[in-house]
Order: structure tokens, then sequence, then C-alpha cells
């Protein structure tokens, strides 16, 4: 059953929010990935967001750039978490996004990672970690994920003394 929805505000968005698609794919999390403008598809967001619970979704992950409100306004129609990832901009780096996407007011959570890529990575393992409360297996493959990425970082470090 597919229980992570990758959202997006523009197909522009996808080279960074493709991080994400691809760690819940290591994981073996099944996802939609969808493109729904904040700006450009107001009621499509607004549908979108208010059936997310009984369509099935555990966990939002939403991304976009510049004034994101993306993220925002999908966790102001849904009670399913949202975890905000800010795109990186060419104009303002992503600090424009990233505003954007943390400074919610009071009420309305949503869950801020780091701009661009490792924000993207880290929202999937995030929202991992919030479907393995209830999963043993999952917590098996989060486990393993950790070694193996620890071990990389091991070898690199061993490589500058060759
Ligand atoms: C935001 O505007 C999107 O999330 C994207 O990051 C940014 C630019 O969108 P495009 O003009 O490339 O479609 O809504």
């Amino acid at each position: 059953m597919t229980k992570v929805a990758v959202v997006m505000g523009s197909t522009s968005d996808w080279p960074t929010m493709q991080g994400a698609a691809q760690t819940l794919l290591k994981l073996g999390i099944a996802h939609d990935n969808k493109v729904i403008s904040a700006h450009r598809m107001p009621d499509e967001l607004s549908t979108f967001a208010k059936h997310a619970r009984q369509n099935g979704y555990d966990v939002i992950i939403a991304g976009a750039g510049g004034a994101a409100h993306l993220p925002g306004m999908l966790a102001a129609n849904t009670t399913v978490p949202v975890i905000g990832v800010p795109v990186k901009t060419r104009t303002l780096n992503g600090v424009d996004s990233l505003l954007s996407i943390v400074q919610m007011p009071s009420g309305v959570p949503v869950g801020t990672v780091a701009v661009g890529d490792a924000g993207a990575t880290n929202a999937a393992l995030y929202a991992a970690e919030m479907l393995a409360i209830r999963d043993d297996a999952l917590v098996q493959k989060l486990q393993t994920y950790r070694q193996a990425q620890t071990q990389r970082a091991i070898e690199s470090e061993a490589k500058l003394d060759d």
C-alpha cells in the first residue's frame, strides 16, 4: 500500500525531489510522486490534502522553491504529517524557500528539513522513521542504511592515507 506522497510545486523541483523518491525506493517504501502547484493549482492542492488520509497516506513530503507555500497549505488542509523540503533557487539560493516553509504559524506544523538535496534525502529518511514506529522490518532497513553509510565514511577516510 502506498503510504507516502512526494509532492512538488513544479516539475522543475524533480531533480531535487527525486532524491526523496530514490531514498524511499531503497527502503522499499511505496510512494506516489505528484506535481501540485500551490499557486497554479490551488483547488487541486486542497482536494488532494483533504483526501490524503482517506487515500492511505501516512506522511506527505512536500518540496517547493521560492514563495514556497505548498507544504504549509497542504498542512493547513490535513492532519497527515507534512515534511517540507526547501528547494534551492537560482535567485536566492533557497533561503527564500527555507523561510517560506519553516516559519509556520502556531497550530499548523510543517517539519522542515535542510535546503536542497540533503533535505530531500532526509525527508525520506524521516518519513521512514515515522512509518517504522509500527514496522520492525523497516527499523531493520533503517539500521542497515545507517551501517552502510558509516562503512562508506570509514572507507573514504582510509583512502586519504593511500
Ligand atoms: C514553485 O516555484 C515551485 O516549487 C518551483 O520551485 C518554483 C518555480 O517553478 P517553475 O516556474 O519552474 O515551474 O512553486
